[in-house]
């Protein structure tokens, strides 16, 4: 591999505020942007990770150090002792501007042996700048080195015509299932009310879908459009609808800006998050090959010929090749809820069912309006139990992500504030308990147990009760503030 991306440490820094955090870990106190009935149950760590501005997502390597990737382009690594490292340099003429910059991270099922994780990053030549990379940690060091000569995603693989933009509504989003990844692509923006930006149902497009590749950018067999000649086509946002061959990385469609998606292992189904224009936010599920309604429709809104005053020439689900009817999310909110949705994930592992009371949810957010809120989903994962979000959290900071680590921790990134809190449950008890840990996040390691105490931030969290905190309890210390005394100690 070409390390041409080498970086270099660039600054070290201890975890301060040692009596805030472990105020912050103490019963209830943690909890206390955690809503009712969630905060007798959850406890949240509030800076698992600090001093890391414009964060925007999390993924962990099996070794216990988590890599926190900023629009800015640097690269902030949380060893597991605490310790941050940052990391700059990694991405030449990296564009930060609007919604640009590096905006994703996923880890590489065999990140604990190949130390690969993946990156999403707004550089490389003019029109080519939606780029994934696959980078390097080093397994002594902090040095992460990014093959730029061969990006996973970009015009220059000659798979499909290259991703239009970048404008804004960018995407970043970056999961890794059953092997293959997954990208989530905005549609470059350009949008009005009523909607001109055609790409979001221009098959021939990657913008504004998820792509679906091998870890090597080429393209699976199984994609859903690889064995269509002809799709329905456009040349730019404002242009006719035309005929053309598709983009075969495209695995769905009839996106805006999907900010951030999730993968359910149970299901296979597809959760996202798709920011609207200006009027409804939305979180869809589905699967391959399905249209999720944009420019159409923003959220349950018709904006499409048959309903509102869209001007394209078709509805959601006449004259397409292939035929799509379009599917509606499984909620939506207006501008009075929220203004730009995150979306997350249905936490699973040790612990959650009883913090759940027996039922399963899945935690989203809202970038602008900083909250996070639950949709109480059926037993079997297949949807939703209600429309109707509950509230889970008033946070601060901007949740630009949502992750569950591989101790089965819910990891939220803030872009604002900089920040990364841990939510877990207080109590490691449960059906859930006993076997592997969290069913995936797409940014961990795969068959790591072990890593759990690495990567655990607080010692509240009884899972380790057997050790640190049994010693802590014997000294009188809370469990949170022996395991806090220990880092300080291990820091400057
Ligand atoms: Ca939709």
């Amino acid at each position: 591999m070409a390390e041409l991306g080498s970086g270099t440490r660039a600054e070290r820094r201890g975890l301060a505020y040692l009596a805030a955090l472990a105020v912050a870990c103490a019963p209830r106190t943690a909890a206390a942007s955690l809503d009712p009935p969630f905060d007798a149950t959850l406890t949240e760590e509030q800076a698992f990770v600090s001093d890391a501005g414009n964060a925007t997502d999390i993924a962990f390597h099996a070794d216990g150090r988590a890599l926190i990737t900023r629009k800015t382009g640097q690269v902030t690594i949380r060893h597991a002792d605490g310790e941050l490292v940052e990391v700059a340099g990694l991405f030449p003429n990296l564009d930060t501007t609007s919604e640009k910059g590096l905006l994703g991270v996923v880890a590489d099922p065999n990140v604990g042996k190949n130390g690969t994780f993946y990156f999403y990053a707004s550089n490389g030549p003019t029109e080519d700048r939606h780029r994934v990379y696959k980078g390097v940690l080093e397994a002594g060091g902090d040095t992460l080195s990014i093959d730029l000569d061969n990006p996973v995603v970009a015009a220059s693989r000659q798979v499909g015509p290259g991703l239009e933009g970048p404008a804004n509504h960018d995407g970043g989003g970056l999961f890794i299932y059953e092997g293959k990844l997954y990208v989530g692509v905005g549609d470059t923006g350009a949008n009005t009310e009523p909607p001109t930006n055609k790409y979001s149902s221009c098959l021939n497009k990657g913008n504004g879908k998820i792509l679906r590749v091998n870890l090597d950018g080429s393209v699976p067999s199984d994609n859903p459009l690889v064995s269509t000649a002809m799709v329905t086509s456009c040349t730019s946002t404002g242009s006719e609808w035309g005929t053309d061959a598709p983009d075969p990385r495209i695995f769905a469609w009839g996106l805006r800006n999907p900010w951030r998606f999730w993968l359910d292992p149970k299901t296979d189904l597809l959760w996202i998050g798709d920011v609207g224009e200006q009027q409804r936010e939305e979180i869809s599920v589905g699967r391959a090959g399905m249209h999720f309604g944009y420019p159409f429709f923003q959220g349950n809104l018709d904006q499409s010929m048959a309903g509102g005053s869209l001007r394209l020439d078709k509805t959601c689900d006449q004259g397409f090749d292939p035929p799509r009817p379009c599917t509606a999310p499984v909620h939506d909110y207006p501008r009075s809820t929220g203004v730009s949705v995150t979306g997350g994930l249905i936490p699973t592992g040790c612990g959650w069912s009883n913090a759940f009371g027996g039922k399963t949810y899945y935690v989203f957010g809202d970038y602008g309006s900083n909250w996070l809120h639950a949709l109480e989903v059926r037993p079997d994962h297949q949807g939703v139990v209600s429309a109707n979000a509950v509230g889970f959290a008033h946070v601060s900071g901007g949740p630009a992500s949502i992750r569950q680590g591989p101790d089965s921790a819910l990891y939220v990134v803030y872009y604002g504030s900089g920040t990364v809190t841990r939510i877990a449950p207080r109590d490691a008890s449960g059906p859930d308990c006993g076997g592997a840990g969290a069913a995936g996040s797409g940014n961990m390691p795969a068959g790591d147990p072990g890593l759990a105490d690495d990567a655990s931030g607080c010692g509240c969290r009884t899972a380790h009760a057997g050790g640190s905190a049994a010693l802590a309890a014997a000294l009188g210390l809370g469990a949170a503030a022996w395991v806090r005394v220990r880092r300080r100690r291990n820091v400057r």
